[in-house]
């Protein structure tokens, strides 16, 4: 009958299977194929009830995403569930796997749902920037009431299968789903067929607890719509009629789905996907790794050692005394004892894992080591002196990785015999928390060596972003254009709290000033001694940053930086001695402070930060504008609705970011230059997506 839709029968029960791998994705041809299979079952008297079930690794985990650009072909989904649910015969749903988006509404539309335990269940589609099209919202409800539908349609967040079981979204749990699959379609084989009720779902809510629950999604959803829209869509169930629920829900899907947060969100799910296949890795193979030796165990070191060690793999982390290995022991382990906390982690797990880690205050524990990681110091010499000893204690095969965050590492690796070995793993502090890991190649690192560490990072759980060599690789870099630009607008007269506060309402989690102050301002200030050298001349330099630091005052830890802290709060104070300090300087250069609108602040910010982009894509630094966009998402807090600022620029238009970038480096070309890239292709008003490939 169909390539991906197949049926076989065992006595009176007919088995319509799936297979469409890889997640049995629902498209065109598998509508097709389940759309025929309805009529032809209802019309075989010899089929009493019918099983769906599916081929490969999952029951079908949603929609295909792909086909949402191309305006998908009938038989419409919603329509398909609609006449799987007015079917004569009994449809039981065997579920396994990911069962997510528009797997779950198909099985809301079969009759009874039979599950394996270690299945999970979710409408993840707020995560695309939609809501559930084919009647989740609507059926949600009517099956789990009101508190259930609500959390699942607004946060996007999966289940276990045990939950959707408690909640009535599952009927039964089978460890052995295909029997237990048949044995119950045999039990109800001729029974009546039991139906939805399509009178509005009941519940206890005043319009009152309605409002609140609204108020309290919106300000989670932090400027994103889709959250918002379900929830008003799983309200209309109690409201109205089945029919008329699932036009509501049917018009605000279409309706989401060509807002550009959609397209952002849905741009972000293949870029992540996509980063971790970049051209130079074409045709490497990863090494086995089960050893890693990390050198340095404050809190990078730390943290790198634990993700690793949750990873699966053995660690060992060497530091310079008795003292120091302890200590880093004890910051493992409360890493770890947080984990048990928030409960993401048993004890018995803790305690296996921790088995796993040694630590040492010398280099003996490099000699069987797999892969290296350097955590020490950001110091060039002091980075040095660890290579150079581990060329005599690591394997000569060993894999040697630093985790520098500026600095090129062919300066302090020159010495070290196989430099082919030798990459950048850039990961984010806290490592053990932050997904990102930026892979640094260096001319002579090898494409294998490179895989290794893309599936060291996805064994991690993280999403690894390959690198050339630049000061600060990606993500740095931008953040320095981005950095630079917020202390001109601060000193040409905008305030922190109106910069802060315009990036937070774009969708920032932070703004840079506040980010400044968590970080600790004497960062920015040792990067620009050591950058003072090759600073180009006539590029302008803001002493507002440096007059802060020389105060004493590096933020949060000294309680004043950009703003005031009180004691144990992290809450940004405006600083009337730091507000000072900025009208004096202003006042020593002879400048009248201008004042800045917040859309002003955020094309420009947004502006210089996707020149720089473009000089690293020309520079053949990052290989396409999305990896750019994931490090900028996962690394910094981007927010995913805007996928990333490549992505932002195509929603806002090339051409007007190219003339928010020409404005910017007219008034001040000494500090700013136009990249050609980007001149290029917003003249022509082209996107950043067409370099995607
Ligand atoms: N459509 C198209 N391709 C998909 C896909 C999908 N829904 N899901 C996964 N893929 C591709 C993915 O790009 C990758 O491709 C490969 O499958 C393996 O994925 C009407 C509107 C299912 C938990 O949002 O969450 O239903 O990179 O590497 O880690 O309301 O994929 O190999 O070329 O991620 O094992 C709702 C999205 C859709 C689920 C598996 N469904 N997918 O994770 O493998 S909207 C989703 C996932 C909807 C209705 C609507 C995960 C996964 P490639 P993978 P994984």
């Amino acid at each position: 009958m169909s390539d991906v839709v197949t049926i076989t029968r065992e006595g009176n029960v007919a088995i319509v299977t799936v297979d469409n791998p890889p997640v049995n994705a629902v498209g065109q041809a598998v509508r097709q194929g389940l759309w025929d299979a309805v009529p032809e079952l209802d019309g075989d008297d010899g089929v009493e009830a019918v099983i769906l079930a599916c081929a490969g690794r999952t029951f079908i985990a949603g929609a295909d995403i792909r086909e949402f650009d191309g305006g998908a072909m009938e038989p419409w989904l919603p329509d398909l569930v609609e006449r799987i649910h007015a079917a004569k015969k009994p449809w039981i749903a065997a579920l396994f796997g990911t069962v997510l988006g528009g797997g779950l509404e198909t099985a809301l539309g079969c009759h009874y749902r039979i599950a394996h335990p270690a299945t999970k269940i979710g409408l993840p589609e707020v995560s695309l920037g939609i809501l559930p099209g084919a009647g989740g919202t609507q059926r949600t409800p009517r099956i789990t009431g009101a508190a259930a539908a609500v959390k699942l349609v607004t946060t996007g967040a999966p289940i276990g299968a045990q939950e959707a079981e408690k909640i009535g979204l599952v009927d039964r749990l089978a460890e052995d789903l295909a029997a237990e699959a048949l044995a119950f379609a045999r039990d109800v084989a001729g029974r009546d067929v039991p139906r939805l009720d399509p009178a509005p779902a009941q519940t206890d809510l005043t319009p009152a607890d309605w409002d609140e629950l609204r108020t309290e999604v919106e300000k989670k959803a932090r400027g994103q719509i889709s959250p918002v829209r379900a929830f008003d869509a799983v309200r209309a169930a109690f409201e109205l009629p089945l029919d008329e629920g699932m036009k509501l829900e049917r018009a605000t899907f279409l309706e989401l789905k060509e807002t550009d947060q959609s397209k952002a969100l849905r741009h972000a799910f293949f870029a992540e996907r996509a980063v971790a296949k970049p051209a130079a890795l074409k045709g490497a193979t990863p090494r086995d790794l089960d050893k890693i030796a990390v050198i340095g165990g404050g809190l990078m070191g730390s943290g790198i050692a634990t993700a690793a060690l949750n990873a699966g793999y053995d660690v060992a982390i060497v530091e310079q005394s008795a003292d120091a290995a302890t200590a880093a022991q004890d910051r493992v382990a409360g890493n770890l004892a947080s984990a048990v906390k928030r409960g993401k982690l048993s004890e018995a797990v803790r305690d296996a894992t921790l088995a796993r880690l040694t630590t040492a205050a010398d280099f003996g524990p490099v000699s069987d080591a797999d892969l290296v990681i350097e955590a020490v110091f950001e110091e060039t010499e002091v980075k040095r002196s660890v290579f150079d000893r581990l060329a005599a204690a690591a394997p000569r095969d060993a894999i040697l990785a630093t985790n520098t965050s500026y600095i090129d590492p062919t300066k302090f690796t020159a010495q070290v015999p196989n430099p082919e070995r030798i990459m950048g793993l850039h990961f984010f502090s806290p490592a053990h928390i932050m997904r990102l890991v930026e892979v640094v190649k260096t001319p002579a690192t090898h494409p294998d060596v490179l895989a290794t560490g893309f599936a060291m990072a996805k064994k991690m759980r993280k999403v690894a972003v390959l690198s050339g060599i630049c000061d600060g690789f990606i993500g740095n870099r931008i953040l320095g254009a981005y950095g630079r630009m917020a202390g001109y607008l601060l000193e040409d007269g905008a305030s922190a709290q109106q910069i802060d506060g315009a990036m937070k309402a774009f969708g920032m989690p932070m703004g840079p000033f506040e980010m400044f102050d968590m970080a600790g301002l004497q960062i920015g200030y040792a990067n620009r001694k050591r950058e003072a050298a090759t600073r180009p001349a006539d590029q302008r330099y803001s002493r507002i940053p440096d007059l802060i630091v020389e105060q004493g005052w590096t933020g949060q830890k000294t309680r004043q930086g950009y703003y005031r802290y009180e004691e144990g709060s992290r809450a940004a104070l405006p600083s009337p001695e730091t507000d000072a300090l900025i009208a004096t300087e202003r006042a020593h250069l002879g400048m009248t402070p201008r004042s800045f609108t917040d859309e002003e602040i955020v094309a420009t910010l947004h502006a210089v930060q996707v020149n720089e982009a473009c000089k690293i894509l020309a520079e053949k630094i990052a290989e396409r504008p999305l990896d750019i966009d994931v490090v900028k998402m996962m690394g910094y807090g981007y927010p995913r609705w805007r996928g990333g600022p490549m992505q932002e620029a195509d929603a806002r238009g090339t051409d007007r970011v190219l003339a928010t970038m020409q404005g910017i480096a007219a008034a001040d070309p000494g500090s700013w230059q136009v990249s050609p890239l980007l001149s290029d292709l917003g003249s022509a008003a082209r996107p950043f997506a067409g370099l995607n490939g």
